[in-house]
């Protein structure tokens, strides 16, 4: 099966060539905020759009990846909190497995339920180790998820997780401190685990600035990831995307 958006992850990390990604939330925007959204981040070269959350409320998550696919050509990832945020019109779909934590569900008991319709969908399917590690704050997706995240300083064990996931055979590590919080990844861990393993890194979780976007991409990220930051000012979607795209690691 040809896997368009992976294949063009791992040549970006090849050619050490980083990747913006935006998150959008359904529940967080309106529809004047998403179209304004979806227009910066096409002007500033942004490569993917991640849609989910660990808790949707309402049910806009359909009409927002059609809103996506209609203004421009961006990708649209499926970054699902649950089985029930598989849509068939989006591109691919992170099958996400929460190796931080030790919830059965969350490590297969979804993807058991949700096979069929993947199956079924045309979706690219990229499986990803998530970990997701203490950013200084309780987020949504700790208290959804029943886990508890990866210690903020203990780079060893996010490091022996991300080699076990990438051993496990996953085709992704995403290191995530949860949307909104406090501080972002340590660029001594996401240092620890790049160095560790040959699949490409994610970082995300309280990136909100272009200094934070780029350390992170210099300590050997592959791609950013950046929600709230933008849920406030799509206007720093610009000067983010402008320091990782120069970013190479050393
Ligand atoms: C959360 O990594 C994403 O899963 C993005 O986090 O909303 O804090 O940018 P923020």
């Amino acid at each position: 099966m040809e896997e368009p958006i992976y294949q063009s992850i791992v040549q970006g990390q090849r050619k050490r060539q980083k990747k913006f990604t935006v998150l959008i939330d359904p529940d967080k925007v309106t529809p004047e905020l998403l179209v304004r959204t979806i227009d910066i981040s096409a002007r500033s070269g942004v490569d993917y759009f991640f849609i989910g959350g660990s808790l949707i409320v309402n049910d806009t998550l359909p009409e927002c990846i059609d809103v996506i696919k209609s203004c421009c050509d961006i990708p649209v990832i499926i970054f699902p909190g649950s089985r029930l945020q598989i849509q068939p019109n989006a591109d691919a779909i992170l099958l996400l497995s929460m190796i931080s934590g030790r919830n059965p569900e969350l490590l297969i008991g979804q993807h058991v339920m949700a096979a069929p319709a993947l199956r079924e969908s045309q979706l690219e399917i990229i499986s990803t180790g998530y970990i997701l590690v203490d950013g200084g704050n309780e987020t949504t997706v700790s208290y959804i998820s029943n886990t508890r995240p990866v210690p903020y300083h203990k780079n060893d064990i996010a490091m022996c997780t991300a080699m076990a996931g990438e051993m496990i055979g996953m085709k992704l590590i995403y290191l995530d401190c949860g949307s909104g919080a406090l501080h972002c990844l340590s660029e001594s861990m996401v240092k620890a685990v790049s160095e560790n393993i040959d699949v490409p890194v994610i970082a995300g979780g309280g990136i909100t600035t272009p200094e934070k976007a780029r350390a992170l991409c210099k300590a050997g990220a592959d791609m950013i990831v950046v929600g709230t930051a933008a849920e406030k000012d799509p206007a720093v979607i610009s000067a983010i995307s402008q320091a990782i795209h120069s970013s190479i690691a050393v």
